[in-house]
């Protein structure tokens, strides 16, 4: 039996925490929302809150494919006719002066294949390591993820990324909806407010762990060592 000590409980809640089992997702780590000229810069929020999560993802990343997890990345964007973005998410991102679709300094914000969608070089995927693509917030929707995570028996999820209380909170909300075991890690996580990502965190751990539970970089890495 293996856990990892987290709040509010010893996690996963059975103590079958195995590489077979278990899947690191490392959520929207882009240069849109965490890089210079990108779209979270664009929207004028300090880029040094979406860039803390970096050394901390990128240690455990290592000691995580070290051992053999599961490594899933995912990237927020839509298709450059624009067939998946809903009317509405483009007209509230042009109220604050970064439209989705629209050009910048890192090529049109938020569309696959720009240079500002892709996954920072720090983190870049390995090859045979899944991408998930997804139009919106959550990484279930409209993905294939849920069928990549039944068919390789994955049943417990660490998640890490950006930004905490919008599309890591969305996908970890999903995902315990569909039963899957969720561990966030708070260092490995960064949001646009210093107070919706505290938030965030402590939302995970109300109710004996209603979403599931909540640790950090180094406790996971210790506990895997
Ligand atoms: C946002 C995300 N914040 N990756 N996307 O729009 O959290």
């Amino acid at each position: 039996m293996t856990t990892i000590n987290a709040n509010p409980y010893a996690w996963p809640w059975n103590g079958d925490l195995r590489p077979e089992n278990t899947a690191l997702i490392i959520i929207d780590m882009q240069t849109d929302f965490c890089g210079k000229g990108g779209y979270v810069d664009m929207m004028g929020y300090d880029l040094s809150m979406t860039q803390a999560p970096i050394a901390p993802i990128k240690a455990v990343l290592g000691a995580m494919r070290a051992k053999g997890y599961h490594i899933i990345h995912t990237r927020e964007g839509h298709r450059p006719d624009l067939a998946d973005l809903p009317p509405n998410k483009r007209w509230r991102s042009q109220q604050i002066g970064a439209g989705i679709g629209d050009p910048g300094p890192c090529g049109k914000i938020l569309i696959r294949g720009e240079p500002g969608w892709d996954i920072i070089p720090e983190l870049y995927p390995l090859a045979g390591e899944a991408i998930i693509d997804k139009p919106g917030k959550g990484s279930f929707c409209a993905t294939d993820l849920e069928l990549i995570l039944r068919t390789r028996g994955i049943e417990n999820l660490i998640l890490t990324g950006i930004t905490t209380d919008v599309c890591v909170s969305t996908t970890m909300r999903e995902a315990n909806d569909r039963g899957f075991e969720c561990l966030v890690l708070a260092d490995c996580c960064g949001a646009t407010d210093a107070g919706n990502h505290a938030a965030a965190l402590k939302m995970v751990t109300m109710q004996g762990g209603v979403f599931g539970a909540v640790s950090d970089s180094a406790t996971l890495i210790g506990a895997l060592a």
